[in-house]
């Protein structure tokens, strides 16, 4: 893809900061497309005849980052999709990248971003925000023991991702503890001066 034509987003932050949540309010107001790449491996998970939905479940119930090759296949596919068929230019890469290899190998593979939303809040935020989902949600990996792992796997390896971004100065940190209006109202500033 070519960055002059194509937008990239990525929406990062901790299990549960909200970042599928603001990705609708943003997709619906600026005319972006939402790709989750958890959503996206959900689905390929269930996809009948996948060669790897044995593996992505399991990657997905210990928390752990399925290798990037399944990933990237995964997204570059929905988004030449948007592209071809509908003209779709704008994207809002959700939860990816979330390891160092995978951030290098998509901005030198498939192309680079503008900028990285990163929501910031607690674990214990965090936590609460989940295991209320999971009453509900039917998502293997939102009970406590996952939880923990995904928190682990967040802190150690996807957080660097971050930090690197923001050496470059490609971060827009937004306080995710507040309500999501409140979240969504700062997220707008961003949005009405970069777009
Ligand atoms: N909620 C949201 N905002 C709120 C607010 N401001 N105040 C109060 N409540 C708020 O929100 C989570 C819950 O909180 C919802 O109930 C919501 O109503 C409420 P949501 O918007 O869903 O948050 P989100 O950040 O999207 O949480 P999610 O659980 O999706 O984040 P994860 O990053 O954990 O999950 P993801 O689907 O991205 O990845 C799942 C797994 O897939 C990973 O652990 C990994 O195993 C695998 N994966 C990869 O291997 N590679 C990838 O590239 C991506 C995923
Ligand atoms: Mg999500």
């Amino acid at each position: 893809f070519d960055s002059n034509e194509i937008f990239v987003v990525f929406v990062l932050g901790g299990p549960g900061s909200g970042k599928g949540t603001q990705c609708a309010y943003i997709k619906r107001d600026y005319d972006f497309v939402h790709l989750s790449a958890g959503d996206l491996l959900r689905e390929e998970q269930h996809r009948p005849g996948s060669e790897y939905g044995e593996l992505i479940n399991n990657y997905i119930r210990e928390g752990e980052i399925v290798p990037m090759e399944v990933t990237i296949l995964l997204l570059e596919k929905a988004m030449k999709e948007s592209r071809d068929t509908e003209n779709k230019t704008r994207f809002l890469i959700d939860g990816f990248p979330r390891k160092m290899d995978q951030a290098i190998k998509f901005e030198s593979t498939v192309v680079e971003s503008q900028f990285t939303l990163y929501f910031e809040a607690s674990e214990e935020t965090l936590r609460k925000r989940l295991l209320k989902r999971g009453e509900s949600s039917g998502r293997i990996d939102d009970n406590s023991e996952s939880i923990k792992k995904r928190f682990k796997t967040f802190e150690e390896t996807s957080y660097p991702v971050i930090e690197d971004f923001m050496a470059r100065g490609k971060v827009r940190k937004i306080d995710a503890e507040q309500s999501i209006e409140e979240v969504f109202e700062e997220v707008k500033k961003i949005f009405e001066t970069a777009f």
